[in-house]
């Protein structure tokens, strides 16, 4: 996968990108990273990028010129055989549609993808109506950039990338993967300050243990986030699991 960002301050971006997994993905070129700063692609004398608002107001907007520049640039490096069709544009701001695993997946189906962050009070309109195909946010509050927001989205996207993660189990049993949240999980010691470990998951029995782990999902998701049952894949069994814990207040 390809992922070119456009952001104002690229100088912060190497950071989460250069270690772990991440960097793993990178050196074994799974994922490459292109980082470009949008006043690189300003004419002007002083590389400005924003402008006052027309009709009067505070703050400052991000004028459409270097915006589409840049992407158009990135958009003529590309080899016919580089993807099917063109790259989503994704618009980074609070105005979007909510980030999750979901549209994780949708993303990590592209061959690449064009991620533009936002500064100041905004974007010329332009930008959203004429260039962007996708306008994400990753939660109701506002960061001071996308550059957070863009961080967050490629690191959920590339751990879903077949090759990236040791086993494919690993991100299958993730936390939201299923629309449950994750079971509890433990290694040694089998008992840690007289705190033993639950005993099923010293029995060898994997059926028995699938079975439990399944139970706990979905008894923690009933616990801290109930709403997200309402879309689960949940069995008929398992919904009368979930019936049984509200009935019993254990929940
Ligand atoms: Cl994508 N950008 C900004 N500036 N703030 C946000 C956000 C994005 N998502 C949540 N808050």
């Amino acid at each position: 996968m390809r992922i070119d960002i456009l952001t104002l301050f690229p100088q912060i971006f190497p950071g989460p990108f250069s270690s772990g997994i991440f960097q793993r993905a990178v050196n074994s070129g799974l994922v490459k990273v292109n980082i470009h700063n949008i006043r690189d692609y300003t004419h002007n004398k002083h590389h400005i990028v924003d402008d006052s608002p027309y009709g009067g107001g505070a703050g400052m907007v991000l004028k459409p010129e270097p915006i589409f520049e840049a992407v158009a640039q990135i958009k003529e490096t590309l080899k016919p055989e580089e993807g099917a069709g063109p790259p989503p544009v994704i618009l980074l701001t609070p105005q979007g549609r909510p980030f999750c695993q979901q549209v994780a997946q949708e993303l990590s189906g592209h061959s690449h993808l064009i991620i533009i962050c936002g500064h100041y009070e905004g974007f010329d309109e332009r930008v959203r109506q004429y260039l962007a195909t996708d306008e994400i946010s990753i939660g109701d509050y506002v960061l001071s950039g996308g550059e957070l927001a863009a961080m967050v989205i490629v690191d959920t996207v590339v751990r879903l990338l077949p090759g990236v993660l040791g086993s494919e189990a690993s991100s299958r049993d993730d936390s939201h993967a299923a629309g449950l949240l994750e079971y509890p999980q433990y290694t040694r010691p089998a008992v840690y300050r007289g705190w033993p470990v639950p005993e099923v998951l010293l029995s060898g029995n994997h059926a028995q243990i699938a079975r439990w782990r399944r139970q706990q999902a979905i008894r923690r998701t009933l616990e801290r986030r109930p709403e997200l049952l309402d879309k689960a894949q949940l069995s008929p069994e398992e919904r009368q699991l979930v019936s049984r814990l509200k009935k019993d207040g254990t929940c």
